[in-house]
């Protein structure tokens, strides 16, 4: 009986100060996740130059991609990936609002133009307006990508005539003639994609 006695204390004991062990890492691991998490944000914070938009299909597509504005300096850069498309040319804008609520993307608007220049090819000297990114190819398996950089943009400034939050990636199903007005007659809107942050 004694030492039944002894034997249920050394258990209980041992009980005790494993679950006392267990708890202590357990608090010591939360309290390490924490601090990593706080910091995390807080390098976000202070580089929050980046924002990065999931396109979705329109006017019955299958047009997806993502999209990603980078701004290092005064110098935004522009990736985009993209997908389902038909082989050959095709469009790509920023149009004037976020909005890509409708089945044929033209919720978003017309092409962004805060400076009230005509449509054109990106740098003409006649004008063009701040979405006119261009154009860009798709392979036989549908799949294009274009890189773009300007200093015409800044991702959440003050400047109006410069940021693009609030504005909207269109991709179309035709191609950008660069002098057909107000928009290059590229034709149907094939994809969407808010910037917003
Ligand atoms: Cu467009
Ligand atoms: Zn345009």
């Amino acid at each position: 009986m004694k030492k039944a006695s002894i034997f249920i204390l050394a258990l209980t004991l041992a009980f005790a100060v494993a679950c006392k062990g267990e708890k202590k890492e357990t608090e010591t691991t939360t309290e390490s996740e924490v601090e990593k998490t706080e910091v995390q944000s807080e390098t976000t914070t202070s580089e929050a130059k980046h924002v990065s938009v999931s396109l979705e299909s329109k006017s019955n597509s299958t047009v997806t991609g993502t999209v990603t504005f980078t701004q290092e300096g005064d110098i935004v850069t522009m990736v985009a990936t993209i997908s389902g498309l038909s082989e050959g040319t095709h469009a790509i804008h920023l149009h004037e609002k976020a909005d890509c609520s409708s089945d044929d993307g033209k919720s978003s608007g017309g092409h962004w133009n805060p400076t009230a220049q005509p449509h054109g090819k990106w740098g003409a000297a006649e004008g063009f307006h701040k979405g006119d990114i261009g154009n860009f190819e798709a392979d036989a398996d549908g799949n294009g990508s274009i890189t773009f950089t300007s200093d015409q943009w800044c991702i959440g400034c003050s400047d109006d005539t410069k940021d693009i939050l609030g504005k909207a990636i269109i991709v179309h199903e035709g191609t950008d003639d660069f002098t057909s007005q107000p928009s290059g007659a590229a034709g149907t809107r094939v994809s969407c994609g808010g910037v917003i942050q």
